[in-house]
């Protein structure tokens, strides 16, 4: 499995966001990502990947133009310690443009377009381990801490090779991801959160949401109750999966937020950290081609943990990578042998 990922992250860190009108430590730190980094090179998961640039092209068939130029120019305004809540294209008070908002922003559209990339060179799974999350972000609007949908601009790329199932399991409806999706019929959009009656983003993420057009039918949601447990979960997981199965996609994108976890600071369900390797397993029964792309989860001592644990219930990596500690001594002799059996003929 590869890692892709970026330090350019964490050149967008805002020192607030408002909350019932009050200036809160911002939630979506870039220690999250740190975190996550760490438990994977303490684990053997050592090899990333630096993530290729790409076309401005690929943003502009997800968000209006005029959108994408206005979080560019406003960024590249502000000095480094400023912080801008705009009057415009934004949805909430959690998404503050900084000086290098835009710059974070575009790299993670980077990651994981690069990605799908490898997906589309034949790669089985990809971890897109990018920064700011995207499931919020809307055509034209920012919200949720997110700037650029990184998972719908996947989707979308990968959508020109074959059908591509979206499950979106952060515990936040992906509002932005609906929205983009909700007219088509050749991206299935299906997501397990928290009740927007009760939760953020609260206006959308309802089970009546089914699609438009084109796209009615493809379009699901499952929301559930605060207290939420493991096996709760796994049932309407099952659920969500047997959808996938009949859709018959040949990519699945994963918004993977970890903000389900039971001591997440702004989540609300009861997930345990050995759970997330129970998710990945039954998710990666599908086998499909399947790109993980980051999206929440605010507990950041534990986060390294979920992440690491969602990881080893893809059994491919487990047999690959977890276990190459072990596999090490066997590695050195074979390449011995072939170092010497290539070795030339000295003449
Ligand atoms: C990607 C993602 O998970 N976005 C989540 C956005 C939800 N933000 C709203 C929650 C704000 C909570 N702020 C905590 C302050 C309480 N003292
Ligand atoms: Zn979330």
């Amino acid at each position: 499995m590869k890692i892709i990922y970026s330090n350019k992250h964490s050149q967008h860190d805002p020192p607030y966001e408002i909350y019932d009108g009050r200036r809160e430590p911002y939630a979506e730190k870039a220690e999250r990502i740190t975190s996550i980094l760490r438990a994977l090179k303490e684990s053997g998961l050592t090899v990333f990947f630096p993530p290729k640039h790409f076309s401005i092209k690929h943003i502009h068939d997800i968000h209006q133009k005029e959108y994408v130029s206005f979080l560019r120019k406003r960024s590249a305004q502000l000095k480094q310690s400023q912080v801008l809540y705009p009057s415009y294209f934004i949805m909430d008070t959690y998404t503050p443009i900084t000086n290098k908002t835009y710059t974070a922003a575009k790299t993670a559209v980077d990651v994981v377009l690069t990605g799908a990339k490898y997906l589309l060179q034949g790669e089985q799974t990809v971890y897109a381990l990018c920064r700011p999350p995207g499931h919020h972000a809307g055509h034209k609007t920012m919200g949720g801490y997110c700037y650029f949908n990184n998972a719908a601009i996947a989707a979308n790329y990968l959508s020109e090779h074959g059908k591509v199932a979206i499950l979106d399991i952060d515990f936040h409806h992906g509002n932005g991801t609906q929205s983009i999706f909700y007219d088509r019929s050749d991206v299935f959009y299906i997501s397990i959160h928290a009740d927007p009656h009760i939760k953020f983003p609260y206006s959308s993420g309802f089970a009546n949401e089914q699609g438009s057009d084109e796209g009615l039918g493809f379009n699901k949601n499952f929301p559930l109750p605060l207290e939420t447990t493991n096996a709760q979960y796994m049932c309407v997981l099952k659920q969500t999966l047997k959808r996938i199965q009949v859709f018959n996609p040949s990519f699945l994108v994963i918004s993977a937020g970890f903000d389900t976890y039971e001591k997440d600071p702004i989540g609300g369900f009861k997930l345990t950290i050995p759970f997330y390797e129970k998710i990945s397993q039954e998710i990666f029964k599908l086998k499909l081609p399947a790109l993980i792309v980051q999206e929440g989860g605010y507990n950041i001592e534990d986060l390294g943990k979920i992440a690491l644990s969602f990881l080893k219930g893809i059994d491919r990596i487990l047999k690959t990578q977890l276990r190459s500690k072990d596999n090490d001594s066997e590695f050195y002799k074979a390449n011995q042998k072939t170092s010497k059996k290539t070795k030339k003929t000295p003449i």
